[in-house]
């Protein structure tokens, strides 16, 4: 059978020389270990190189990283907004259309939800301790050198979502490396998942049709010991399998 393979954003360099593409290696490794290949996609390809990748890509992972540029949602920067990448921003905003339009499934994490909701017409919370105090700490400021598989703080999953279905799971406990949250909900997306003070740590289409599913925490991180994390991954996986044979 043939393995699917899985289109995985990377960050990029911003301000900084040499530009670089870049990627932890935990979703690589994440992607590998459910089954996929996967296949980089750096904001610095052009359109020609894209357009060849996704003619062959059955899957797609947004990955983490900086934030969004706020004017894609129409509101002044706020100052704790940092490492904005306008190429990163296109080429995932791109892609999430893309794959909607095309019917591959899309796995979204942290950045990636965050990407989704935008490009849904969605808006954020530029800063959570900014905007929504008192919340929980979501970015593991006290285990800031703790490790990143560790969980930080629980999460309750909508019954009957598919996110529910993928995870095999209505309560999980998660790590969290976010400063922003989604706040407008994008067309068409649902928010299926909460922390206990209220944040959204997951949303997916509601259009229950489509694999078309973000959350905030970082299961990449957690699939050595988790097996919900580790299913996140396989549903991905599998979906494309099936796509790709079409
Ligand atoms: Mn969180």
């Amino acid at each position: 059978m043939t393995a699917p393979l899985i289109g995985v954003t990377t960050s990029v360099t911003v301000g900084k020389y040499p530009e670089r593409a870049y990627v932890n290696a935990a979703y690589l490794d994440a992607v590998q270990q459910a089954g996929g290949v996967p296949v980089l996609l750096a904001p610095q390809l052009g359109a020609a190189a894209r357009a060849a990748l996704l003619a062959r890509i059955d899957g797609v992972l947004l990955t983490g990283g900086g934030d969004v540029d706020p004017a894609r949602f129409g509101e002044p920067r706020h100052p704790a907004v940092s490492e904005v990448s306008p190429a990163r921003d296109a080429l995932e905003i791109e892609l999430t259309h893309w794959a909607l339009a095309n019917g591959r499934p899309l796995l979204a994490i942290c950045r990636g939800l965050q990407v989704l909701n935008v490009a849904l017409g969605g808006s954020l919370h530029q800063d959570i301790p900014s905007d929504l105090p008192p919340a929980l700490d979501h970015s593991q400021q006290a285990l800031q050198q703790a490790r990143r598989d560790q969980a930080v703080h629980h999460v309750k999953v909508l019954e009957g979502s598919r996110l529910a279905r993928m995870l095999g799971a209505l309560d999980v406990d998660v790590n969290s490396f976010h400063h922003q949250a989604l706040k407008a909900l994008g067309r068409g997306l649902t928010p299926v998942a909460w922390s206990p003070d209220g944040i959204v740590e997951g949303a997916e289409m509601s259009d229950g049709g489509r694999f078309v599913v973000g959350v905030e925490w970082h299961p990449e991180e957690l699939v050595g010991h988790d097996p919900a994390a580790r299913n996140l991954f396989a549903a991905l996986v599998d979906e494309a399998r099936k796509r790709g044979r079409r």
